[in-house]
């Protein structure tokens, strides 16, 4: 890693992204005329405002509280596992959606966007595919992933999480500028444009989107993941591939100070390569804050607001979506619980289905941008 003239990271070396990647101009420029006939269910969030969405999930599905809030609430809906590599495709070959048809047609029968994650993660990868040891057959087994979910799947999501988390958790502690995953070890940093490339093929409508965590505190590792997430999209575009929009996860540890001005900085360096932003998997970690109820929402409305504060700063932001809508379920409580016995609070609404003031805020501004 080496400081460029600005005083960001550089990711160093070059990821070889060329030798994998064999898209053509025509190719790349047929994906970016189809985009420009519009999104699927644009229609749907053509309105004023940037759209609201959340997470849902199919194992609460049938608490009428839980689906009535998404319905009632959010403009977009996003399944939060059922797309996932184990659950669309546990047996090679062998596929199963009927967890995500079940949200995307009742999404659909709501009139509301849908979008989709995600294709290639460090996680949930089922036994079969880490069995494989040759490059070869893993990037036929990625392709053919991609191809056969996102041609189920088309028409029907307004984008996709391509690839999900590829950023060194922290990259100079580890010396390079990914993580070091199953991916990278079996098929190198080039399984990243393979993916773009295969999914903008499978479905040249969708935003195809690069998504990732820690991209918005204060303080040298986030300015390094930053940097790395910007040197992925300069490269996949000087390589031809077409990348849409970064995501930007938005688990917001209270206790953490946000880097509004570099936030709002990453957001114009992507406007002017060229390139959208969203937010999506926002929640609030408050293990950290002391006190209690009043004490908690207070802190979280403050991480909120400044997070907003950065991520409206730079450009318009195509979505924000929360991972989950009320705190009844939540992955931050079986992760980070607190140490007092509270509950955590991460979500716009709480266990009773109360919003929180930090919610009213965010749809305020959102209805603004
Ligand atoms: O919240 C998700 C939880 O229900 C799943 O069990 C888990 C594994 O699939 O993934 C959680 O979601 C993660 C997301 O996909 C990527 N960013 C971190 C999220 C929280 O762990």
């Amino acid at each position: 890693m080496t400081k460029d003239r600005d005083g960001a990271f550089r990711a160093a070396p070059r990821m070889p992204f060329h030798n994998g990647a064999n898209l053509t101009r025509r190719s790349f420029l047929g994906a970016a005329a189809a985009l420009a006939g519009g999104w699927p269910g644009s229609a749907a969030a053509a309105g004023p405002g940037i759209p609201f969405g959340a997470a849902i999930q199919a194992e609460y599905f049938d608490d009428t509280g839980y689906r009535d809030l998404f319905k009632r609430e959010c403009d977009l809906v996003m399944p939060m596992n059922e797309l996932k590599f184990a659950l669309v495709q546990p047996e090679r070959g062998a596929f199963d959606f009927s967890r995500a048809d079940r949200l995307l047609e009742w999404s659909e029968r709501n009139g509301q966007l849908a979008r989709g994650t995600t294709f290639v993660w460090w996680s949930t990868n089922p036994p079969w595919l880490e069995a494989i040891e040759d490059a070869r057959d893993l990037e036929r087994a990625l392709v053919e992933h991609i191809e056969r979910v996102a041609d189920h799947c088309r028409g029907r999501l307004t984008s996709w999480d391509v690839v999900n988390e590829v950023i060194a958790h922290d990259p100079e502690e580890t010396g390079g500028p990914l993580r070091d995953t199953f991916w990278v070890r079996t098929l190198g940093p080039r399984h990243i444009p393979i993916a773009f490339q295969a999914a903008a093929r499978a479905d040249p409508k969708a935003r195809l989107v690069l998504n990732d965590y820690d991209l918005e505190f204060r303080g040298p590792r986030f300015d390094q993941r930053r940097a790395i997430a910007l040197s992925i999209v300069r490269q996949l575009q000087d390589a031809g591939i077409r990348i849409d929009a970064v995501g930007i996860q938005g688990h917001l540890y209270a206790h953490q100070e946000i880097d509004v001005e570099a936030l709002a900085r990453f957001g114009a360096d992507l406007k002017a390569l060229g390139v959208g932003l969203l937010a999506t998997e926002l929640d609030v970690i408050d293990f950290q804050i002391p006190g209690g109820t009043v004490e908690v929402d207070a802190a979280a409305a403050k991480v909120v607001g400044d997070f907003l504060d950065g991520l409206l700063g730079g450009q318009r932001p195509e979505t924000v979506i929360t991972w989950g809508m009320t705190d009844r379920y939540n992955w931050v409580e079986d992760v980070m619980p607190r140490g007092d016995g509270q509950p955590c609070r991460p979500l716009p609404f709480d266990a009773e289905l109360k919003p929180k003031a930090w919610y009213a805020d965010l749809r305020r501004r959102l209805a603004q941008g």
